[in-house]
């Protein structure tokens, strides 16, 4: 079974649009096994946001997903992956499609509502960086 890691990120934390995404996946089959709220550091965000040292947007990123605390949770589920990715809709809110959640409430690239893990590989990586295995509920 697939995992992955989802973060409700810095804006759609100030619009109080947490329960409504994690609702969202819920619907669709995902189970949720792990939860928590906490304000990333820059190590953290760093870390995460490593694949991208370099980019033009990198520094931006890290200080707006560093801005406010954010909620960070691990869903599993039959292709997990690629079944979250589709409800989050493209990166881009403004080539989301519609009904998916970065289309009905990104505001732009970065500002995009949420992160969801690209692979399975790197939902390993990304799911230890924020829970140690005493966090994550198998039932
Ligand atoms: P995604 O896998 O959908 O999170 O998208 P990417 O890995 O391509 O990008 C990671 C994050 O970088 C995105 F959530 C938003 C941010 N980003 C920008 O801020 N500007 C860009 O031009 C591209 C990405």
């Amino acid at each position: 079974m697939e995992r992955s890691l989802v973060l409700i990120k810095p804006d759609a934390m100030e619009r109080g649009l947490g329960g409504n995404i994690i609702g969202r996946l819920q619907q669709q089959s995902l189970k949720l096994l792990a939860l928590k709220m906490l304000h990333m550091d820059r190590d953290l965000a760093e870390r995460h946001y490593a694949i991208h040292k370099g980019k033009p947007f990198y520094n931006d990123l890290v200080e707006y997903i560093t801005s406010t605390p954010i909620i960070a949770c691990v869903f599993e589920g039959e292709g997990a992956i690629d079944k979250i990715r589709q409800v989050m809709g493209a990166t881009d809110p403004a080539r989301a499609e519609a009904g998916t959640v970065r289309a009905d409430f990104g505001l732009d690239i970065q500002r995009n509502a949420t992160h969801a893990s690209d692979s399975l590989e790197n939902a390993r990586k990304e799911i230890e960086l924020f829970f140690t295995a005493d966090e994550i509920f198998e039932y």
